[in-house]
């Protein structure tokens, strides 16, 4: 041995190659990681890389042949304790470890009982990799040679550390874009960023909220109350509660505008059984109503939907405050009643919806585990809205009543793939193959409905249920403005456009009541919770919410958007720039100047209460603030 010349740096090597090796192995056979392509596989074997070559490479700055490879060791043992811990969760959970499950007792609580399942004898291969470093380090003696590292060298190191990080992202952002900023799943983090870097951005999340929250005291309430208190709007004594009793099946429309209603595509209907809804008589259809979106997409108008509060202006509320206390619709039913349910066919850590329905106090989510899904049945996201809907009704057959079901379409999502079975239209013919392909999605989504409509019917559920249906933010963004601009044959499409095109329709289906009409009150999301609430005689007083019933005489025409821009019947503020709404002219800045403090008022109020977990604080039986409330 001792004849051999090993080049210097050896053992750090060693380290990084032992454990990428051993990473990417665990990846392939501990984990259930879905690989769709060359490119995502490249990318899950790339990536612990980054991480390693940082973690392992601070030992470079140590000059000390000792220190450093005790370093070495410890980072090695540590990494493996992390990668194996994630192993043995997945074993039980099928989900990678996130702080707040960590720190949730009953989870690990529940992992101790059944250590014997989770546990296999070969386990000792995670650790293979800190054996080879210190076998390694026996046998290549050349390391304890005393020798100062050189700058340059620790330079050059660290430049091509960070240039295989830049390659890792820059890949994962063609492959997921905005995958930090929406921070989707967990799986596809882990994907792209690897096990350990994830564990860091979770690190990060995760540190910077709970900061928030162990400053807040529940006294930032007082004046958010005195608000809320101030602009409650009052009930509609015709409309409260004159639908009791019934169930609610609230239908969340992927990606569905408000602009292909009543509209066609060259000469092509794109809507003809929502269409048929805005003029029958059981059917209110809101055709001013907006989503109040932000980068949490289908999450957030969920949270919107559920709490009357809006979700964060940076990630996605469902990722960060998953673990909150929440007063939610489904919270309010479920004390009234009734069996609370989402259906949704995909993962169940998809949007961290699994932490989250817990704290929306969600009875049951029929998650893709619920569903048949096979090639046959399932194109682009997965299961197709039509199959979708029908074995969401055959489920609903099974359940107590009343129920709240909460159902959520997916086949009308980017990139509206579909087969050529379900295209009952062809493309449109502008520049932008994505609106091209959406106006056909559509066209299914709206066939899937009709399904559904009719399903109830068969099972007998309709009559005695609300169907409410909604878009739950835009499909087309305004990267296709110049194709947009061309279907409704504008010159070009401005921020005042842009804004109106934030426009989702809204139907509140009631059957057999004869209540129903088109309504062009400006309302978004946030008014759905006490409008629901309110048809089924249930009192919103005490709640901290900011939404207004939308059949309340004092519902105010006044929509905010998540990112300060809004609507009232009169303007619309976008782009820095205040409209007439009638014209679409710029006026003056006055006019919009006290709507845009009172949006900033609210999105803030909104922020504090998230942040800080205030509902925490907050009896919303009594509407009282809960003294030392510990939590
Ligand atoms: C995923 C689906 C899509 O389950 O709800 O989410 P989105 O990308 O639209 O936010
Ligand atoms: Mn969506």
């Amino acid at each position: 041995m001792k004849s051999i010349k090993w080049p210097k740096h050896s053992i750090l090597l060693i380290a990084i190659i032992a454990t990428w090796i051993k990473t990417a192995i665990t990846y392939h056979t501990s984990f259930e990681i879905d690989i769709e392509n060359g490119m995502q596989e490249f990318i899950l074997i790339l990536n612990p890389l980054s991480f390693l070559l940082f973690a392992y490479g601070i030992s470079l700055f140590f000059n000390s042949p000792k220190i450093r490879n005790s370093y070495l060791v410890f980072v090695s043992l540590l990494l493996s304790i992390v990668l194996y811990a994630n192993v043995a969760f997945y074993r039980f959970y099928n989900d990678f470890i996130t702080l707040p499950v960590l720190f949730q007792t009953d989870n690990v609580g529940q992992l101790g009982s059944s250590i014997s399942e989770i546990v296999n004898w070969y386990d000792f291969l995670f650790f293979i990799d800190v054996v080879i470093l210190i076998i390694a380090m026996i046998f290549i003696p050349k390391m304890e040679v005393k020798v100062a590292i050189r700058k340059n060298v620790r330079r050059a190191y660290f430049v091509v550390a960070l240039a295989i990080t830049f390659l890792n992202l820059g890949l994962a952002e063609t492959e997921r874009p905005q995958l930090l900023t929406r921070s989707f799943d967990r799986e596809i983090l882990v994907k792209n960023i690897g096990t350990y870097s994830y564990h860091l951005y979770d690190f990060y999340i995760q540190s910077k909220s709970s900061a928030q929250r162990a400053l807040a005291d529940g006294s930032e309430l007082v004046e958010i109350d005195n608000y809320v208190q101030a602009n409650q709007a009052t009930v509609n004594e015709e409309m409260f509660g004159k639908y009791a009793g019934r169930n609610v099946i609230v239908v969340q429309l992927e990606s569905l505008q408000n602009f292909v209603i009543n509209n066609d595509m060259n000469g092509e209907v794109v809507t003809p059984f929502l269409n048929s809804l805005t003029k029958d008589k059981d059917t209110y259809y809101f055709s001013d109503f907006y989503h109040q979106t932000g980068l949490g997409k289908t999450s957030d108008a969920e949270f919107v939907v559920e709490n009357s509060l809006f979700g964060l202006g940076r990630g996605a509320v469902f990722f960060t405050h998953g673990g909150n206390t929440y007063n939610s619709m489904a919270e309010s039913l479920g004390n009234n009643g009734y069996f609370t349910n989402v259906m949704h066919s995909n993962n169940d850590s998809f949007w961290n919806r699994d932490m989250m329905y817990d704290s929306l106090n969600i009875d049951k989510f029929y998650d893709i585990n619920s569903y048949t899904v096979n090639d046959e049945n399932s194109v682009n996201w997965g299961l197709k809205d039509i199959p979708f809907f029908e074995q969401s009704v055959e489920l609903m057959t099974e359940m107590p009543q009343p129920f709240y079901s909460r159902l959520i379409t997916l086949t009308n999502h980017y990139p509206f793939n579909l087969e050529e079975e379900d295209q009952m239209i062809p493309e449109y013919t502008s520049n932008s193959g994505t609106l091209n392909r959406y106006f056909q999605t559509v066209r299914y989504l709206d066939e899937s409905i009709k399904v559904l409509f009719e399903e109830l019917k068969e099972k007998g559920l309709y009559e005695n249920s609300i169907i409410v249906m909604y878009g739950d933010h835009y499909g087309i963004s305004e990267n296709h403005n110049k194709a947009m601009s061309m279907y409704l044959e504008k010159d070009e499409i401005t921020a005042y456009d842009s804004a109106l095109l934030q426009s989702v329709p809204l139907f509140i289906h009631i059957p057999g009541s004869g209540d129903g009409k088109e309504v062009t009150e400006t309302a978004g999301q946030i008014d759905l919770r006490p409008t629901i609430l309110h048809l089924l005689g249930i009192d919103t007083t005490n709640d901290m919410q900011l939404g207004a019933d939308l059949f309340s005489d004092e519902h105010e025409e006044f929509v905010i958007f998540r990112d300060g821009r809004f609507v009232t019947d009169e303007l619309v503020y976008a782009g820095e720039t205040c409209y007439e709404r009638t014209t679409g002219e710029e006026t003056d800045m006055a006019a919009c100047q006290p709507y845009i403090d009172r949006a900033q008022v609210e999105l803030d109020y909104s922020d504090k209460i998230i942040n800080g977990d205030l509902l925490r604080f907050y009896d919303e039986k009594t509407g009282n603030l809960i003294k030392n409330a510990v939590h």
